[in-house]
This record gives structure tokens, C-alpha cells and sequence, in this order.
């Protein structure tokens, strides 16, 4: 999987470079560029924003290093159509669901915002191009950032860990909270490993009991808790 990302901050994308997803590059099954949008400028300040038509608040992106930007970068392949991902607080909510329909995709393209955002010509422009894939401009929950390169380390570890190869123990990945089927719709339980008592506090008897069935069911009562009292909204708990 290709990702490309365009950040007047480019050095934010950096940790990307460590853990799970950095390993994935260095096994060639994430294939990570970096670029600086003020590269595509042409100005000697190097502007990349301006004040918005009709007033208000804050400044908006120019479309014009966009524009350059986004057909520089997708012209070194021809051969593949990128989809252009644009992170707003105005976008469908990124969730688990958009991670596993994306993780077979073979190029995005995310576009980070800063400012009031970019202008909205550059979506409307790329949504009609036949050499992509089409524009998704989504949101990573309810809660305003500075700027779309936060929600790209989010998004980009959540595809990084569904890529085949990438997780090693290929189970983990399913049986996490959010995952699918796997305990319904219910998030994890409490996690124990040695020493068996730690400042006395005793890791649950079951656990150390051997028994599967038992360990199995007290599981899924420890989830169906947590999901009532931390996440109400995940649905009714029977
Ligand atoms: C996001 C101007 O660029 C922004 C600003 C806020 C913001 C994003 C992009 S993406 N918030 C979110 O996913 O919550």
C-alpha cells in the first residue's frame, strides 16, 4: 500500500517512522512519502494561505500548491489511481469499519489542513477527476485539532495494522475492541500478566484456573461491564 502525505509540517509525520507502521516500511509493505506543500509554491515567503471570501475567521488554504502538489505527486505513477484523503472536523467519522474498506486500497493521498481549511475547490476538483479515485474527507471524532496531521498518525496506524504481514500475530488484530464479531459489540476487558499478586492485589482466580470455558465466560462478563459503564452508546448489553 502507497501512502502519500502533503503537511506544511512535515516533520509531524515523522513517527511514523517507529513501531508497528515503521516496521511495515522497512518490510516494503507500506510504501510512506512525505512532502512539504510550501515545495509548490512559487512566491519568495513561500504563502500558502489567504483570507477568506465572504469574512470571518482565520485564513484558508490556497489552491493553487494544492493543485501542484497533488498532480506532481500523483503523476510518478501512472499507472495507479490514488484516492485523495482530506482529514476535517466537517468529514464522515473515520471508525473501524473505514480503516478495514480502505486497508486494500493500493494508493491514498492525505492532504492536511491547517488554518480554517483548504479551498473547497480543491475537493470539488478531485471528486471529478478520472485519474483518481475519488475525494474522502473525513473526520477522526468529536473534538477540534490545529490541523489533519494528528488524525493521519491515527488513521495511517489503524490501516498500517491490517495490512497482511504487518502484525505478526495475526490474531491480535481480531480479537481487539472494535475489531468485528468477535465478543459482539463490546469492548475489551481488564488484561493480567505476572507476578500473580502485585502489591496485593491478586490477578483473578479464574485466570490462573486452566479452565477455557470459565475463563472464556468470565471474559465476556468483564466486557459487557466495561462496555455499560464506559460505552453506553456501543448498544444494549444483554
Ligand atoms: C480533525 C484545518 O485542518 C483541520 C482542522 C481540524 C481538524 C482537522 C483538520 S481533522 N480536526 C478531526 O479529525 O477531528
Amino acid at each position: 500500500m502507497r501512502l502519500d502525505v502533503v503537511s506544511i509540517f512535515p516533520a509531524y509525520l515523522e513517527p511514523l517512522r517507529l513501531s508497528l507502521v515503521g516496521k511495515g516500511i522497512e518490510a516494503g509493505i507500506i510504501e510512506l512519502r512525505v512532502h512539504d506543500l510550501r515545495d509548490w509554491t512559487s512566491d519568495r515567503h513561500r504563502t500558502v494561505d489567504d483570507t477568506p471570501y465572504g469574512g470571518g475567521p482565520g485564513m484558508v488554504m490556497k489552491p493553487e500548491p494544492w493543485g501542484a502538489a497533488l498532480d506532481d505527486i500523483r503523476s510518478s505513477d501512472p499507472g495507479k489511481r490514488p484516492a485523495l484523503v482530506i482529514p476535517t472536523p466537517s468529514g464522515s467519522v473515520f471508525t473501524q469499519r473505514t480503516a478495514e474498506s480502505w486497508s486494500s486500497d493500493t494508493w491514498l493521498i492525505f492532504a492536511c489542513g491547517r488554518y480554517e481549511g483548504i479551498d473547497a475547490r480543491v475537493a470539488a476538483h478531485y471528486g471529478e477527476r478520472p485519474d483518481w479515485s475519488g475525494v474522502r474527507e473525513v473526520s477522526i471524532g468529536d473534538f477540534v485539532l490545529a490541523g489533519g496531521e494528528a488524525a493521519v498518525l491515527v488513521m495511517v496506524e489503524a490501516l498500517a495494522r491490517l495490512q497482511p504481514g504487518i502484525l505478526g500475530n495475526e490474531e491480535s488484530a481480531l480479537d481487539d475492541s472494535f475489531s468485528g464479531e468477535q465478543m459482539g459489540d463490546l469492548v475489551e476487558g481488564p488484561v493480567f500478566t505476572k507476578p500473580p499478586v502485585w502489591r496485593d492485589r491478586a490477578v483473578p482466580e479464574v485466570l490462573l484456573s486452566g479452565h477455557h470455558g470459565r475463563i472464556a465466560q468470565w471474559r465476556q462478563e468483564q466486557a459487557r461491564a466495561r462496555t455499560a459503564a464506559n460505552r453506553p452508546d456501543l448498544g444494549e448489553v444483554t
